[in-house]
């Protein structure tokens, strides 16, 4: 009947109804002692709240149902809702799972308090145990406790039911770009205190060393007992009370007792501040004691002494203005959806460190309680989000009333739970919400309840960055052109740290202008950094043949980012959803399993700690960071020479402030101008010992300097070899191609060419699909020129081939004019394919990652090699990928060490992979490939830089293939 009662409420559909019964957020953590609720829990899906029980079956507690074959599967969208009932109405067909299981509540809990902690639902939790009603929850990525103790019997089972309804007035705040999900994603537990318990525990601790605490106590049975005290350690060092503010107490080393509020004041020594680079912890431990001086209750928190302000237009920590490096992270998992372990967390963190990110932004919600645990210990800075996105309706709920205190008590219980942690840095009042007084509501308790940090709203900030909004501290814009961010920062009107809440978008091939950004970010002050968009892929392991989630068994994870067969990745629509907004879903830096895509090294090394120039002789070493020296680092001299040699030395790390550089001698005798051909310098840096996100010896950064430029006056070489053979349409014929050499002007559109409109373009124009008509072949002398055409929408392009004879090859002269209209294409370049067998590649150029032109910046110039299978990144949406910058010559080769080999005569950009680029643009997904036995090649004179235009700038004009002439030559040997 209970279960009634709460149902007649229809709380689904009253945005007012924040919650019933529940107990006020706090700061005490009661994971450990506590019992755990998690595993199998009865479950039954109705077609709505009120809908007709069916079986029961099993569930697995946290989880969601929708990953676990239920028949209500996961459904993606970004900024639409999946229904259109307008707030605060929800669709009559409304999933409802009902969870319910037994619990035995300890005898030993005789006399105490008795809280049942469920750690996040979605969307509506409904409590009830045994029959009574105990409470309602909403905000999805929140816990909610309810007190148990006049419900429960120790000794006595208890059951407990949760009913869990999908849509409510709550969706449509928490309309994420990401899968909509159902059902309980955090652990649930039961914990007993004694009646006199620590009610929450604030804790402020500037980089001065005073340590503040402040504690509110509270007693079951009303008002307090006579005598209770708090007292607290710090690193098991008992803190004496500083005397200043010891007037209401009559004890030393007790706290003053003010209406249920205790507080400590007292001054560290010698305090090792906090900061991502050095994040120094201290652990506290406070005790609520009663008059005897037994301990009621006790809190653990560990401290990190650090300060964060604005000054003028900088955000500091510190005191220093620090680049913020930071990346949109969702609570994700491939094989879970929403839930994730302590283990998940820290893997991807580590991740985040290990390729130069310094901060988090919780996109866009709290995320799970253990994050900030591990982004205090790891080092990472953090601005907290509050689980408030109402994308599709926003400008109607941003000033809603009936949403005023959804809005507040997101906001306010987010601030309440994760206030102590020394990694958050800034509250976001949330995302993609319009501007309203509810957001004002919001801040304005913020801004009383926590001075210390300051607050960012994108949706405050974005009509003019220079506005004096009460809602955003931070001028924190979105996929703003970096032209732009540099124009603001000039103007003499910016008034706020302008740091982007979202760049970058990581969408399949993506990235391009990374360098270019940074480059400004760090040249203009004014400007900080911001957050790439975003850590995930969020592709759900898909088994192919029943379209189900592979769920938690795992079985179809392979690695580097593939699937095992039987299974892909999905994205939106992947689950039969009508409305869905397809692959917008996989937009991160690292893949579903966590593999780093190639941006990731781009980024370590724009972020990394070292830096190398070398300038009229002077090779001079920077320290790139703000707070640490280099004596935790490694590294090695490495000189690459155009020869095929690389020699190496061990490069000891001079002393180096943070912000300072030292000049160091030249590791090897400084090259002959020119003589030996072009030669670079790389320094490849590594951890000195364990850290906490990486082992000793993890590379950590490789820049690279050149020492000496490649001659520019190598006479070409006279025609020698055996006769060219052209076929009967004027191809080569040649032993280790089975496709001859052709123009290319097409890649397999990326997304960003896609969402960009490129595409389109590229298919109106025919590029797609050129079709080659021969205009001349004539030989001259053992020369052989084919000149051919090909028809365009935007006019013909003029090709010619100018094939000659050379020892062991032929030199491959080539021209492509491309008429004015023209002006904007994939590449221009010669696409060839090989016999099979040719598994190799050996190239001398940048790598040994992917890369692009305005990608680039990561990958050093080196002699590298590997298996052509291991060259092509499996972007989640087939497209254009596998890439290498700069390639100055290649071998492919078979074991028996026959191939052949390709010197360019300028640097180009090379990829050499098992797919045409129209099998890469016909599939969806990757289980749909099927590798050619030989390798396509392409040798582009010129190809186009990535950008990021499925969401935010496109590259810059610099990285755009223009109409016109383009002039390139190879020389094609047989090994
Ligand atoms: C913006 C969102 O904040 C983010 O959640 C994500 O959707 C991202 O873009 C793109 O993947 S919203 C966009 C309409 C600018």
């Amino acid at each position: 009947m209970g279960r009634d009662h709460l149902l007649a409420l229809r709380p689904w559909e009253s945005p007012e109804t924040t919650s019933w019964q529940r107990l006020p957020m706090n700061a005490v953590d009661r994971r450990s002692g506590a019992l755990s609720l998690d595993g199998s829990w009865h479950f039954q899906l109705l077609p709505s709240p009120t809908g007709a029980s069916g079986e029961w079956t099993l569930a697995d507690v946290p989880g969601v149902w929708t990953m676990q074959s239920r028949g209500d599967l996961p459904q993606y969208t970004n900024v639409r809702m999946p229904f259109a009932d307008v707030p605060p109405h929800t669709p009559a067909a409304n999933p409802t799972g009902v969870y319910e299981r037994s619990v035995d509540i300890p005898a030993e809990w005789a006399g105490r308090r008795i809280v049942l902690q469920v750690g996040a639902a979605e969307s509506v939790l409904l409590v009830h145990v045994n029959g009574r009603p105990v409470g309602i929850s909403k905000d999805s990525h929140l816990a909610a406790e309810f007190d148990l103790t006049a419900v429960v019997r120790p000794g006595d089972p208890a059951t407990v039911r949760f009913t869990v309804v999908k849509w409510s007035d709550a969706s449509h705040i928490e309309d994420q770009d990401q899968w909509w999900h159902a059902g309980i994603t955090r652990s649930v537990l039961l914990y007993a205190t004694d009646p006199l318990y620590l009610a929450d525990v604030t804790v402020r601790a500037p980089r001065d060393g005073r340590l503040l605490v402040d504690c509110k106590v509270r007693d079951t049975a009303g008002p307090l007992p006579e005598g209770w005290y708090v007292t607290a350690a710090l690193d098991g060092q008992l803190l004496a009370q500083d005397t200043e503010f010891d007037r209401l107490n009559a004890e030393d080393m007790r706290v003053s007792d003010f209406y249920g509020e205790a507080r400590l004041r007292t001054v560290v020594r010698d305090v090792r501040p906090w900061t991502a680079e050095t994040p120094e912890l201290y652990e506290l431990a406070v005790r609520l004691h009663r008059a005897d001086g037994s301990i009621a209750d006790s809190s653990h928190h560990r401290v990190g002494f650090r300060d964060v302000e604005i000054v003028g237009r900088d955000l500091l920590v510190n005191g220093e203005r620090v680049f913020i490096r930071g990346a949109n992270r969702h609570d994700f998992h491939p094989l879970t959806g929403r839930t994730v372990t302590a283990d998940d967390m820290r893997a991807d963190l580590v991740v985040l460190k290990r390729f130069g990110f310094n901060a988090v932004r919780t996109a866009h919600y709290p995320n799970d309680p253990t994050l900030y645990d591990l982004a205090d210990e790891l080092g990472l800075y953090v601005v907290d989000e509050a689980n408030i996105e109402s994308h599709d309706h926003a400008h109607e709920i941003a000033d809603d009333p009936r949403y005023l205190p959804a809005f507040v008590d997101r906001v306010s219980r987010m601030v309440l739970r994760d206030k102590n942690h020394p990694s958050i840095i800034v509250w976001s009042l949330g995302n993609e919400s319009d501007y309203g007084a509810n957001h004002d509501a919001a801040a304005g308790w913020v801004r009383r309840h926590d001075p210390t940090r300051p607050i960012q709203y994108e949706g405050a900030a974005k009509i003019d960055w220079a506005d004096e909004q009460l809602a955003s501290d931070i001028a924190c814009p979105m996929y703003a052109p970096i032209e732009e961010c540099v124009a603001h920062a000039l103007s003499g009107r910016q008034t706020k740290p302008l740091i982007q809440c979202e760049y970058s978008h990581a969408m399949g091939n993506s990235n391009g202008t990374l360098a270019d950004t940074w480059a400004a970010i760090e040249s203009t002050p004014g400007l900080q950094g911001g957050f790439i968009w975003e850590f995930w892929d969020h592709g759900i392991l898909q088994r192919v043949n029943d379209g189900r989630p592979a769920g938690r068994g795992g079985v179809g994870l392979y690695g580097n980012g593939v699937t095992a067969p039987g299974h892909r990745w999905a994205y939106g629509g992947d689950f039969g959803e009508t409305i869905h907004d397809g692959a917008f879903i996989a937009d991160g830096v690292v893949f579903p399993d966590r593999t780093p895509k190639p941006v990731m090294y781009e980024h370590r090394e724009i972020a990394g700690p070292v830096r190398l120039t070398y300038d009229e002789g002077v090779l001079r070493i920077h320290n790139r960071q703000h707070f640490r020296g280099l004596e935790w680092l490694a590294a090695e001299w490495l000189l690459v020479g155009a020869d095929g040699t690389t020699r190496r030395a061990p490069a000891p790390l001079p002393e180096v402030p943070p912000g300072g550089s030292a000049e160091v001698p030249l590791p090897f005798p400084p090259p002959e101008p020119s003589a030996a051909g072009e030669t670079w310098l790389t320094l490849r840096v590594t951890t000195a010992d364990d850290e906490a996100w990486a082992p000793l010896g993890t590379e950590v950064c490789v820049p690279q300097v050149r020492l000496a430029a490649a001659a520019t006056d190598t006479a070409p070489e006279a025609a020698t070899g055996p006769a060219v053979t052209l076929d009967e349409d004027a191809l080569l014929v040649h032993p280790s191609l089975t496709s001859a050499p052709r123009l290319s002007l097409w890649r397999a559109p990326t997304d960003n060419d896609e969402l960009g409109g490129m595409a389109a373009r590229w298919h109106d124009w025919g590029l797609d699909a050129l079709v080659r008509k021969v205009v001349d072949v004539r030989e001259e002398g053992s020369r052989v020129v084919v000149l051919s055409e090909y028809a365009t929408g935007a006019g013909p392009v003029r090709h010619e081939q100018v094939f000659t004879p050379v020892s062991g090859g032929i030199r491959i002269e080539e021209s492509a004019e491309l008429p004015a209209g023209l002006d904007d294409v994939a590449r221009v370049g010669t696409v060839f394919e090989t016999v099979p067998g040719l598994d190799v590649l050996d190239w001398y150029g940048q790598g040994p990652w992917e890369s692009y032109p305005d990608r680039s910046t990561g990958a050093p110039v080196g002699h590298h090699s590997l298996p052509v299978d291991a060259l092509f990144t499996p972007y989640l949406r087939p497209q254009e990928s596998g890439g290498r910058h700069g390639v100055r010559r290649f071998t492919l080769s078979a074991p028996d060490a026959t191939g052949l080999a390709v010197e360019l005569g300028a640097p180009g950009q090379v990829s050499v992979n098992r797919y045409r680029a129209e099998d890469l643009a016909a599939a969806t997904h990757h289980d749909e490939l099927v590798p050619r036995p030989g390798c396509v090649v392409h040798l582009d004179a010129a190809h186009r830089g990535l950008g990021t235009a499925s969401c935010g700038p496109d590259t810059s004009a610099g990285y755009l293939v223009p109409s016109g002439s383009h002039r390139w030559e190879w020389t094609l040997r047989v090994l």
